[in-house]
């Protein structure tokens, strides 16, 4: 088997053990262990041609659970197929070269050294594997008081913040994220293009750099089967399936 079959033999399983998962019932809510920091082992440690450094997480919740805000089958088609293209795509791009040992954060810090294909689709795994821990079918999280002090500060309270932050994603053109970070001691939002994110060297130096609290897919591709052109329903929708309590966690962990 060549390399190029396998990697997408290694989507077909990947996409089809997410579907066995859901309808056999093992798909069950659980913490997400799988860390976006950590860089998995390898399948196959052995042989180096046919190691999968990253690997697509689980979800912590079913395709269904954030119904009706985020409709099941855009779940299961955005992580199944398109998070787990990125994936592939990123594995892909750095079998054999000097930086497939690298965590997501290490390469997104020189990104701007590395082909477009890490930027790509490096970007398109940590975006994706943050977005999914983002989200809840929890209803009533809320933020931290640390979190909400800041809040208070910098946007007049939490409809000053859905409100720029709506303006942040409606206004970036075409695909890319929007985000709340912490930089420099204050949040400050920001929107990228693309796959690109705060992280990256090249965002930073263009003024959207610092820590991600939460961020939001705008690619068509995150909401146009049940919100087609609206993208502003999609962004009100957004609000009701965040999960403050890991916005909260995050800003704790940027501030400590
Ligand atoms: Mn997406």
């Amino acid at each position: 088997m060549n390399r190029r079959t396998w990697i997408y033999q290694s989507f077909r399983w990947l996409a089809g053990a997410a579907v066995v998962h859901q309808t056999i019932g093992l798909f069950k809510a659980q913490a997400n262990t799988s860390s976006i920091s950590q860089h998995n082992l390898p399948i196959n440690s052995n042989n180096p041609n046919t190691a999968m450094s990253f690997e697509l997480p689980a979800l912590p919740y079913a395709y269904a659970a954030l119904e009706p805000h985020f409709d099941a089958m855009t779940m299961e088609i955005h992580h199944s197929k398109h998070h787990a293209a990125y994936v592939n795509n990123l594995n892909a791009a750095l079998s054999g070269t000097p930086h497939a040992d690298k965590t997501l954060e290490e390469l997104m810090a020189v990104v701007s050294t590395l082909p477009v294909a890490v930027r790509n689709n490096g970007g398109g795994h940590y975006n994706h594997s943050l977005f999914w821990k983002l989200l809840t079918p929890q209803a009533g999280t809320a933020p931290s008081e640390a979190l909400m002090a800041a809040i208070q500060e910098k946007f007049g309270g939490l409809d000053g913040l859905k409100e720029q932050f709506g303006k942040a994603a409606m206004a970036r053109f075409g695909s890319g994220w929007a985000w709340l970070c912490y930089r420099d001691g204050a949040l400050n939002l920001c929107s990228t293009a693309n796959q690109d994110n705060p992280l990256m060297d090249i965002e930073n130096e263009k003024g959207c750099g610092g820590f991600p609290l939460l961020g939001l897919d705008v690619w068509e591709h995150s909401y146009y089967l049940k919100f087609q052109n609206r993208r502003a329903e999609y962004v009100t929708a957004f609000w009701n399936v965040l999960n403050w309590d890991e916005v909260s966690a995050r800003f704790a962990q940027a501030t400590r």
